[in-house]
């Protein structure tokens, strides 16, 4: 049995980094390459993996400490009895002379005489036991003047993508390797130009991650005992805007490839981070969700997917198909409610003087063979609304940046149907007059219930008139039939009293309701619509101005 004290190995040029995890307690075993705890610099995370198989004695750091190369993070038991396990006093090891094996691996750029250029190569470092990971990026160019310690290029294997840091400050003479290449343990990247001189000489391997084991060089092993045995580091780079996300790098390239934003996914795997499995369960949650149409948008709670129900708990039921008709509108109605941001606005429209006139005209309008309802005065003066505000004889063009001014106007009429709901489109209703138009919404109801309409009966609306007037109701808020962007609902005619300033006298009140897409009108074109329509119906007589 031996004790090691545990120390911060290279961390490839940071300085004070913060320990963000504490991986193991006191009296756990470990084995070698367990992480012992985490740390995170301004550009990566990494696990400070144990250095031999053994037992925590004692851990001397804590989340939020900060620390750097060299420091102890605690002490180890081993099983290795002696100078393999036991680490040597700091003052023990300085007196020993740099091995020559390290020497040559390390051109000693500071024996150089003062001012002397020196080229030496620039090769990978021990990948701690990984092999032809690939090159994903190349962080400089030939002629480039770098630092100790600053990234040349970073490489990804299976579990890991790191920054490789120069070995030496100069100027880069040439680089052997390409994004896409596969490098190994030894493998030569480029070559450094390096000036030796007046200035503390650039250590050689201290920053770069040193092999396995390898003691510092000699001057600075005259300064600071050497690190724990350096394994892969297992630098992790924020490739994702999800920095503090805990995630290998072949799992944050499938998260990329998938489009998932990592910091959604949650975490199973050891210490809170996102494995394969994790991204594959969110993906597969994301599809059901989708598919089941309850899909939160915006970041809300999203909308909750109906409960199935056995209904024949509760009393004798009888489960018939939907219609084509019942199932299109249901899929239309929840595609306009959720997409569409609705407003609904109320106004009552005094039709006193026009329904008198209508009486008035009902026998002649018999005589021609037409119904005279109020519905054709509806279409009419809805006409001449969209005329006086063409903010609401639009469309929201798709793409998210343009809007579609009509320059027609045709009105889309709703009609109860035995099959479900349809809505035939009336043209031109600018253009037409009310015995032409009492015609054809009497005929274009007939062909909604007998199942006559064509596809283009239905199309092209820039608007629409839903009445129940003949049915009931004191108000109701239809919804807009998208892309239209307004929809007028009409309830029952009610005899009401009303105020004229004098006396209250009773008056024809038709109850209107105009929902409309907030993102395409404002509530004030609304106010002004609305007011409009409700005094064209109180006097009809506008309709010639
Ligand atoms: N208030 C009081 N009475 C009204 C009225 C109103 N707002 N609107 C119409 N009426 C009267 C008519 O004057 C007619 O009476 P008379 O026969 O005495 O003249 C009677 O109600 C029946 O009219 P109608 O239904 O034959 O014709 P219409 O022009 O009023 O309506 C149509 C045509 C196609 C709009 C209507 O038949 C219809 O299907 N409405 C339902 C629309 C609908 O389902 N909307 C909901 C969509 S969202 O789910």
């Amino acid at each position: 049995m031996a004790k090691q004290v545990i120390k911060v190995p290279d961390l490839g040029g940071a300085d004070q980094v913060d320990v963000i995890e504490i991986a193991v307690a006191v009296g756990d075993t470990v084995a070698e390459e367990d992480a012992l705890i985490v740390v995170e610099g301004d550009k990566a995370s990494m696990d400070v993996p144990a250095p031999v198989a053994g037992k925590i004695l004692s851990i001397s750091v804590k989340e939020g400490d900060k620390v750097s190369e060299g420091d102890v993070i605690g002490e180890m038991e081993t099983e290795a009895a002696g100078d393999a396990a036991e680490e040597p006093a700091a003052e023990e090891k300085a007196e020993e002379p740099a091995p020559a094996a390290a020497a040559e691996e390390t051109p000693a750029a500071a024996a150089a005489p003062a001012g002397e250029e020196k080229e030496e190569e620039l090769k990978v470092p021990d990948l701690g036991g990984a092999e032809s990971v690939d090159v994903i990026e190349i962080s400089v160019s030939a002629g480039d003047t770098v630092e100790e310690g600053d990234a040349l290029i970073v490489v990804e294997g299976d579990k890991a993508s790191m920054d490789v840091p120069s070995s030496a400050s100069g100027t880069i003479v040439s680089l052997s390797v390409k994004e896409g290449d596969k490098v190994s343990t030894g493998d030569v990247i480029g070559v450094i130009k390096t000036v030796s001189g007046g200035a503390p000489a650039p250590a050689p391997a201290a920053a770069a991650p040193a092999p396995a084991a390898a003691p510092a060089p000699a001057e600075s092993a005259s300064q600071e005992p050497p690190a724990a045995p350096q394994k892969d580091p297992h630098l992790e780079r924020d490739h994702t805007p999800s920095a503090e996300v805990y995630a290998g790098p072949a799992v944050r390239k499938l998260a990329r490839e998938l489009g998932v934003t990592l910091n959604k996914v949650k975490p199973t795997g050891p210490r809170n981070r996102v494995t394969k499995d994790d991204l594959h369960a969110y993906v597969k949650e994301q599809v059901k969700k989708a598919e089941s149409g309850a899909v939160g948008v915006g970041g809300g709670i999203g909308i909750a997917p109906m409960p199935e129900i056995d209904f024949s708990q509760f009393g004798p039921v009888n489960v018939e198909p939907m219609s084509k008709i019942h199932k299109l509108t249901a899929a239309n109605m929840s595609r306009n409610w959720l997409n569409v941001p609705h407003v609904t606005q109320f106004d009552d429209a005094d039709i006193t003087e026009l329904e008198d006139f209508r009486k008035s005209m009902k026998a002649e309008a018999e005589k021609r063979g037409v119904k005279l309802t109020p519905v054709p005065f509806l279409l009419k003066a809805a006409a001449a609304a969209l005329r006086e505000v063409p903010s609401f004889n639009v469309s929201l063009h798709n793409d998210g940046e343009h809007i579609v001014r009509k320059d027609y106007v045709h009105i889309g009429m709703a009609v109860d149907t035995p099959k479900g709901l349809m809505v035939p489109v009336i043209r031109d209703v600018d253009k037409k007059g009310l015995y032409e138009l009492a015609e054809e919404a009497t005929a274009m109801a007939v062909a909604a219930r007998d199942g006559k309409l064509k596809p283009r009966d239905m199309q092209g609306a820039c608007f629409t008139i839903s009445s129940l007037g003949a049915i009931g109701g004191t108000g109701f808020t239809p919804i807009v039939n998208a892309p239209e962007v307004g929809i007028l609902g009409v309830s029952k005619l009610a005899v009401r009293p009303e105020w004229n300033g004098k006396e209250f006298v009773p008056r024809q009140m038709l109850p209107l309701a105009l929902s409309y897409d907030h993102r395409a009108v404002n509530g004030g074109d609304a106010g002004r619509f609305l007011t409009y329509l409700a005094a064209v119906l109180g006097d009809v007589r506008r309709l010639l101005l």
